[in-house]
């Protein structure tokens, strides 16, 4: 593994991150020639009488699992987002093509799995004043990484203190968590006797650097007493970083820096950590040999689903119902 990287110190925050050694994927679906009628332009006569828009829409997203599975789960739906297209070129008028664009961009962001995007807004029957065939606005944007959260809970009001924790994840700012999974509850693993836990997974996305989000884990754990007297002892709240950016994309972060190593190098083998995390994210995967050829495939990539059907899962029950927390 050549590209240990040391993400806590600052010096190298900005220039590291990216796995670049490592294999990126770059899958695309192509959604083109999207047509509608709108009201969009600067000019009373176009919000007036109206005009045809043109969009085209390139998703960038990891296509593997959708291709593995045949399931549209694993992938966006182009029909969807053709929806929400035309929804916003028929919706409320635009002076700008740009923000026409921006707002669609947006739209397509919204979907967790969509790792960048790019949109062509064409407006063909733009006053122009001159012979032309076509008129267009192009962006590109990209989403920021995907990160996986781990919680878990076994001293006091495990339930509270979990749904606490959530609750602290989404006002953060930098952080937008896209989907969370049930409660389990797990026998301990490691470490001395201690009560069972409760443990859950959170999938969201992340404009904060990974030391700056562990940063974040570490107060919020903190707000909750969490102690560290004894390595895998009883805690109130344990917030783990098990991955930064989907494996094989151009966000993935890895790193052997013990003050943050990614992916985490326990959760692989860990039920109480898999097993939700299949439940917030099926389509998920996960770097299971850092740099090495990978024992499934070249790239050592795995798919979360298929580690948990070859788990020992008898210490990981279902645990209370905890809404939408
Ligand atoms: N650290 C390094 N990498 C990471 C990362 N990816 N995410 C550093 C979070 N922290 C990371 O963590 C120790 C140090 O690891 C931190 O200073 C951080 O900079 P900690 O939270 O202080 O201590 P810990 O949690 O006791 O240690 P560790 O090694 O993280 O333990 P694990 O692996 O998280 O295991 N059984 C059940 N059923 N459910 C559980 O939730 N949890 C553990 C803790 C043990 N057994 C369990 C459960
Ligand atoms: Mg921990």
């Amino acid at each position: 593994m050549t590209n240990l990287t040391n993400l806590t110190n600052p010096t190298n925050l900005t220039a590291v991150n990216h796995a670049p050694h490592l294999p990126t994927r770059t899958d695309h679906i192509v959604l083109q020639g999207v047509s509608a009628f709108g009201y969009h332009g600067v000019l009373d006569f176009e919000k007036r009488d109206g005009q045809t828009f043109v969009v085209d829409v390139v998703m960038s997203l990891d296509l593997a699992p959708a291709g593995r599975s045949d399931a549209l789960a694993h992938t966006v739906s182009y029909a969807e987002v053709a929806a929400s297209v035309v929804e916003r070129i028929t919706g409320p008028p635009f002076d700008l093509i740009e923000r026409l664009a921006e707002v669609i961009a947006d739209d397509v962001l919204s979907h967790d799995l969509v790792d960048a995007v790019e949109v062509v807004v064409h407006k063909p029957q733009a006053p122009v004043g001159h012979p032309f065939t076509d008129v267009q606005v192009r962006l590109q944007r990209p989403n920021a990484p995907a990160v996986v959260i781990a919680l878990g809970s076994n001293l006091g009001d495990r339930g509270e203190v979990l749904s606490e924790a959530v609750g602290q994840l989404r006002r953060l700012d930098g952080l937008v968590v896209t989907r969370v999974s049930s409660l389990v509850e797990t026998d301990p693993v490691g470490g001395p006797e201690q009560p069972p836990y409760l443990n859950a997974v959170l999938v969201g996305r992340s404009s904060l650097p990974p030391a700056g989000l562990l940063a974040a884990l570490h107060d919020i754990e903190r707000d909750h007493g969490r102690t560290r007297e004894v390595r895998w002892g009883a805690r109130t709240l344990d917030l783990d970083l098990i991955q930064f950016g989907r494996p094989g994309s151009r966000h993935e972060v890895v790193s052997d820096d013990p003050a943050l190593t990614l992916p985490h190098p326990r959760a692989v083998e860990r039920a109480f950590v898999l097993v939700p995390w299949n439940d917030a994210d099926p389509g998920a995967t996960l770097r299971t040999s850092p740099g090495a050829d990978g024992a499934d495939g070249a790239d050592g990539i795995r798919h979360v689903g298929q580690l948990v059907s070859g788990l020992d899962r008898s210490g990981v029950r279902s645990g209370p119902d905890w809404g939408a927390p």
